[in-house]
């Protein structure tokens, strides 16, 4: 870890136009740019199956491979996907082939080859709802039901920045800490948990009484924030506190489908780096 700025936050002086300095310090330093586009030339792999993935098993990744798993275990045999480990520390994320499929050079990215021509997708939520339409699943058709779904999918999509990039970058990853940052941020992850608390107060899941592409897409980030899992915050955080968000946590956790997805593109600990075929996973279950 780099040594604190010698000027105390307090002192600092933003300049007349700021410059990219790499040695700002902070975990992910070494990955953060601020340019698009690729740095090498690097093919994607492709593999036999309808949908080809590149991802990893971060709760963004998580939510993609939870939901190809929830609809291969609801009989939906033209989800079968293969899952290919792309390495965002070592900066895979801004190879050619990757960049092409996501400009914005973030897993999770998939490649939707199951008609005549491939069709390329980035954000978790862009593609969750493609599944989702594609096989007439977890994505309510009523109306209401739809509205309250996506209105949730992408409350996940507006919030888990601020979980993610302010709270938990300030928290655990940056340099050294700065009271107003983790202040400005603590607050907002416990009010966002407040709202999750509140709506699963009244309702089993975050759209109703069916679970969803929400559900898939809130749980990885919020589900784990709330069992202490993120971040090393749980006390901090007094994430036990929010009984029905965590209620919640714990159902979802014990969907086989999700017990499965999770480990997608995980290396080591019950992982599964890539996964080609469902006996990949049985193999990390059998083990774990
Ligand atoms: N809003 C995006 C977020 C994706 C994202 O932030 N991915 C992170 C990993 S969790 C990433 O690939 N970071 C690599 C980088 O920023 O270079 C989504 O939901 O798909």
């Amino acid at each position: 870890m780099s040594e604190a700025p010698a000027n105390h936050p307090a002192d600092y002086v933003p300049p007349k136009v700021w410059t990219w300095n790499k040695e700002n310090g902070g975990r992910f330093a070494n990955i953060n740019r601020p340019i698009a586009g690729p740095t090498h030339a690097k093919e994607l792999p492709v593999g036999k199956h309808p949908f080809q993935l590149y991802s990893l098993a971060t709760p963004n990744g998580q939510k993609v491979t939870i939901a190809l798993e929830e609809l291969l275990a609801a009989g939906h045999k033209g989800a079968e996907y293969d899952a290919w480990l792309i390495n965002i520390g070592q900066g895979d994320q801004f190879g050619s082939g990757f960049v092409d499929v996501n400009p914005n050079s973030k897993i999770p990215a998939l490649m939707d080859r199951s008609g005549p021509e491939p069709i390329r997708l980035f954000e978790s939520g862009a593609i969750l709802v493609h599944l989702a339409e594609k096989f007439g699943a977890f994505l309510p058709t009523d109306p209401a039901k739809r509205a309250e779904t996506l209105s949730w999918l992408f409350w996940q999509m507006g919030s888990a920045p601020y979980l993610g990039g302010g709270f938990g970058h300030f928290y655990a990853y940056a340099p050294f800490k700065i009271e107003y940052a983790i202040d400005r941020f603590a607050m907002e992850v416990k009010r966002q948990m407040d709202v999750l608390d509140r709506r699963l107060g009244e309702a089993e899941y975050l759209a109703g009484d069916d679970y969803t592409i929400a559900d898939m897409a809130v749980w990885p980030w919020y589900g784990a924030l709330a069992k202490g899992q993120v971040y090393g915050a749980g006390e901090f955080l007094a994430v036990a506190d929010y009984k029905n968000l965590n209620r919640w946590a714990d159902q979802i956790a014990k969907r086989p489908a999700v017990q499965r997805g999770r480990r997608v593109n995980r290396a080591g600990d019950g992982g599964v780096p890539e996964r080609h075929d469902a006996s990949d996973i049985d193999k990390a279950l059998e083990k774990a």
